[in-house]
């Protein structure tokens, strides 16, 4: 079965108004998004040959927006691994706790915003594969 199948990572659409003057998209806490956000941050300005993300959360729930050109996801839940082409600012990826992700082929001018579950806390990020391959397989997990 694969991580988007095992709800470790899924799509989450939002809703596109469209008119003659172009489209309009919002996203509503308590509605559209499966935790109170906390946080939201963007990267943008991204050299085409950037290679970032390379770590999991402990408790760190997200959201990941292509809001301008398109980039890769690759996701692994310390079993399965997947990928994901970012590239519709409508839709976001969920990625819950607990998941190393990867992100890569960012297209010239990429904007890249993300809806987080908490405030940003360095002690919350696995940075080292291994540790987080421990954590997942640990009882606790
Ligand atoms: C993720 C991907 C999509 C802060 O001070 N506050 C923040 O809210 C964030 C996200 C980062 N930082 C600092 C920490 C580092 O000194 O900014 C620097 C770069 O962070 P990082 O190397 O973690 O950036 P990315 O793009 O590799 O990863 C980020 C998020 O950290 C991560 O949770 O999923 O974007």
């Amino acid at each position: 079965m694969s991580g988007a199948a095992m709800g470790i990572t899924r799509m989450i659409d939002l809703p596109q108004i469209h008119d003659q003057r172009g489209d309009l998209t919002f996203v509503e806490g308590g509605n559209h998004i499966p935790f109170d956000i906390a946080r939201v941050y963007y990267l943008y300005n991204v050299p085409v040959d950037a290679e970032r993300g390379g770590h999991a959360h402990r408790e760190l729930e997200q959201i990941v927006f292509a809001l301008s050109g398109s980039f890769r996801m690759k996701i692994d839940d310390g079993t399965t691994k997947s990928e994901y082409w970012l590239r519709d600012p409508r839709k976001g990826l969920y990625i819950r706790r607990l998941v190393w992700r990867e992100m890569d082929a960012f297209s010239q001018g990429a904007v890249c915003m993300v809806l987080a579950s908490h405030s940003y806390d360095e002690a919350d990020y696995y940075r080292n594969y291994e540790d987080f391959l421990a954590a997942v397989r640990s009882p606790s997990a």
